[in-house]
């Protein structure tokens, strides 16, 4: 691997230091006044977003300067090195690319001399296929009845992705259909799943890449039982089950007819999966059209992030302004807080996808960072979180920039429902920028002992994002903006946003303890002293 010079000693690094020191004591206030069109100023529109940073503590001065540490970080060849299949991913081995996963038929991606392209294309005709079938009753369960309840079982990414479209895409799902999703070990989760579930009428989706997953293994393992109870039938397993997975040889040893498996392939991260086969409940949900429209609205988000210029470039610049309000004003999270009900697991697929893949603490040759790396990602739909937490946004002592993300268009024109909603989201982000000052509060009569209460610093940066509807074009479009704004900062940070060590660790040890907790006598126990105590006091209660 060639040299690679430290973040913190690139002069483009430097400059934004000296930048910072010039400009953190501005005021959104006065930017805003120094400059009517500001407004107008720092927005981009690009693949049907609206993009706008203006309540950012940014000047032009500062956007230049993320762009030139871009440039820099050699943020343009990294995205030529993605989009062309390199491998990447250099902790294992792989090339990286979700990007194929929505190419369109004609284009050409190698990876180890082989065009994927040709592959992802024939998995989508065979997805499409099954889908359809379930769709129109066509595929029948073991006794003959048509099949009504769709069951996606995993973990990680292959739940997190699932989960978030079905929720989000559900307006055009269809609606005879039963959707669950079962994830946690926690036997509550299968259980309350299937509890008012004809196991005649159920299809399973083992969602596993490895299909060795412990959670995935016991929750397949106990969904082929609860199927077999009423089934009675080895052979109905075929009818009940299918697999999303890359392992044939695991697939067809769990029983499921690998005629019946959807495939995928190493360089595509768990995290990064849901257009791949693993949306295979999004696609029996919404329809492969619709599945399609979402595949190109990601296209879209993908052509703009490999071409604009980093100034114009949505993705790059939510990156890179994240950047700067963690690394330079300190703001160790982010607050994601979609005004759409249907959004609501958005942020719960987000914290995933950003701190599993930036949530790293050694840069990708091994050197420990001295910066921060991946922000704390969290957030719920508006208005909800307004009544809750937002207080603390608003006067804590923390800074949290907040994600807003609206739509001009609802899909239930109920009263004046969607205008209050709306009103809401920009009434938050001014709100933020601009605070109250002690003058207003006087003008308005507020008693002097309340007025310390009352006052609203302001001057907390935050983004709006405003779409037209939320399609499935436009939710391909959100996830390929977030996708390509984690790799955005890792590639500055110079981590690697594709691994994942510290999910392995938990896997290994809890594969050490099960047994322990299990065996009829109580076992050598070589833990810590906690953790014995802890081990035998719950084989004594269990
Ligand atoms: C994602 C991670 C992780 C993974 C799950 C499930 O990027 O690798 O969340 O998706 O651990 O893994 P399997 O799909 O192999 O069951």
């Amino acid at each position: 691997m060639a040299d690679i010079i430290p973040l913190k000693s690139l002069p483009e690094w430097k400059a934004l230091e000296g930048h910072y020191e010039k400009i953190s004591k501005l005021h959104l206030r006065d930017l805003f006044a120094a400059d009517p069109r500001r407004g107008e100023k720092f927005t981009v529109e690009a693949a049907g977003i609206y993009f706008d940073y203006s309540k950012h503590r940014v000047t032009s001065g500062t956007v230049n300067h993320l762009c030139d540490l871009a440039e820099a970080s050699g943020l343009r060849e990294k995205i030529e090195d993605m989009f062309t299949g390199e491998k990447i991913n250099l902790t294992e081995g792989r090339a990286v690319l979700h990007t194929a996963l929505r190419a369109p038929r004609n284009a050409t991606i190698v990876v180890d001399g082989e065009n994927v392209v040709p592959h992802v294309h024939a998995v989508l005709e065979k997805m499409q296929q099954f889908a359809d079938k379930v769709r129109s009753g066509h595929w029948r369960g073991h006794t003959g009845k048509a099949i009504k309840n769709i069951v996606n079982i995993g973990i990680g990414g292959s739940d997190l992705g699932p989960v978030m479209a079905y929720e989000a895409l559900r307006h055009y799902s269809q609606r005879g259909l039963v959707f669950r999703f079962v994830s946690n070990v926690d036997g509550a989760d299968f259980a309350e799943a299937v509890i008012d579930l004809d196991p005649a009428e159920t299809l399973f989706i083992v969602a596993s890449k490895t299909f060795t997953t412990q959670e995935t293994m016991a929750n397949a393992g106990t969904a082929r039982d609860w199927a077999l109870e009423a089934l009675k039938d080895e052979a109905a397993i075929a009818k009940h089950f299918v697999a999303v997975s890359t392992n044939a040889a695991r697939v067809a040893a769990f029983g499921i007819d690998t005629a019946n498996m959807f495939g995928f392939w190493d360089w595509v991260g768990g995290r990064y999966s849901m257009f791949s086969a693993i949306g295979l409940s999004t696609m029996i949900a919404i329809g492969p059209k619709h599945f399609g429209e979402m595949l190109a609205g990601a296209r879209e988000m993908d052509e703009h992030y490999r071409n604009a210029a980093f100034e114009e470039n949505i993705p790059a610049l939510m990156g890179l302004l994240g950047i700067w309000n963690n690394n330079f004003f300190g703001a160790q999270s982010i607050a994601v807080l979609p005004y759409e009900q249907y959004l609501k697991r958005f942020p719960a697929y987000l914290q995933q996808l950003t701190m599993e893949s930036n949530g790293k603490r050694v840069t990708i040759d091994g050197r420990a960072v001295d910066y921060q790396t991946s922000q704390v990602y969290w957030g719920e739909p508006g208005t909800n979180g307004q009544h809750s937490f937002y207080q603390l946004i608003h006067q804590g002592t923390k800074l949290i920039p907040c994600d807003f993300i609206a739509f001009s268009k609802t899909h239930h024109k109920l009263g004046r429902h969607h205008d209050l909603l709306m009103a809401n989201v920009f009434a938050q982000a001014e709100a933020l920028a601009f605070g109250k000052t002690v003058e207003e509060l006087k003008a308005e009569g507020v008693k002097d002992w309340l007025l310390p209460h009352k006052t609203f610093e302001g001057n907390r940066p935050s983004t709006t994002m405003l779409l037209d509807e939320l399609t499935p074009a436009a939710l391909g479009r959100l996830v390929a903006l977030y996708e390509h704004s984690v790799f955005t900062q890792g590639m500055i940070w110079q981590v690697g946003p594709f691994d994942q060590w510290g999910v392995e660790l938990g896997k290994a040890l809890a594969g050490r303890i099960a047994p322990e907790l299990e065996a009829g006598e109580e076992p050598e126990l070589k833990h810590d002293s906690s953790t014995n105590a802890l081990i035998r006091r719950y084989r004594a209660a269990r």
